[in-house]
């Protein structure tokens, strides 16, 4: 957790390094450009509010509707667009890490039968998200698992999910490669997905509580 002011944190491999499935071009411009924006405007939003400068991101994306009202809007887009993100470019690794025994893969075939059912589901939230969002795997503080969907820059933090990996389908996560063909680039994502990643998100349900942090 991090708190004002916010910095773009490290991507943890190479622009070109989810090659050839995401493409070296488009992950400079998401990492660099368009977070790098959203973490401008967040801190931006909380420059002249000291008030709020020691909250972490995840009680500030919480805690949106007591926030004063000039900044719910930048926090809600901006702060959800760097939280998103950081999760998003976490777990992702060049070529994946397959899903191994344990805990998650037990959760994904009770909840859904199998990890190729449960990457049908999710392909289907993400095609069905009308303009721009988001299609998780989120976990309950019991540990079931579900997909849900955000639009926007929108978090699963309101909703007191644990965060088990998410989808961008923003176009300008995959335009650049694939233009309109959504899911295409979704194929390709399923492929560049850290399972050992999605598992240390997923030992977290339980222990996650945002309307605490
Ligand atoms: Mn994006």
């Amino acid at each position: 957790m991090s708190n004002y002011p916010f910095k773009l944190q490290p991507l943890p491999y190479a622009y070109d390094a989810l090659e050839p499935y995401i493409d070296a071009k488009t992950m400079e411009i998401h990492h660099s450009k368009h977070v790098q924006t959203y973490i401008d405007n967040l801190n931006k939003a909380l420059e002249n509010q000291p008030d709020y400068q020691k909250w972490s991101l995840e009680r500030l994306l919480y805690n949106l509707e007591k926030l004063p009202q000039e900044i719910q809007a930048p926090v809600r887009n901006s702060g959800g667009g760097v939280y998103n993100h950081n999760l998003y470019f976490a777990i992702m690794t060049p070529n994946g890490k397959p899903l191994a025994d344990g805990t998650l893969k037990t959760a994904i075939e009770k909840d859904f039968g199998s990890l190729d059912a449960l990457k049908e589901q999710l392909k289907a939230a993400g095609l069905s998200v009308f303009g721009s969002g988001w299609a998780w795997l989120v976990a309950d503080d019991e540990g079931r698992l579900s997909i849900y969907k955000t639009p926007n820059q929108d978090t699963q933090i309101p909703a007191n999910l644990t965060p088990v990996i998410n989808l961008d389908v923003w176009e300008h996560a995959y335009y650049l490669k694939v233009q309109n063909r959504r899911a295409e680039y979704i194929d390709n994502w399923f492929n560049v997905i850290d399972w050992d990643a999605a598992q240390k998100n997923y030992d977290k349900f339980g222990e996650v509580d945002f309307s605490k942090m």
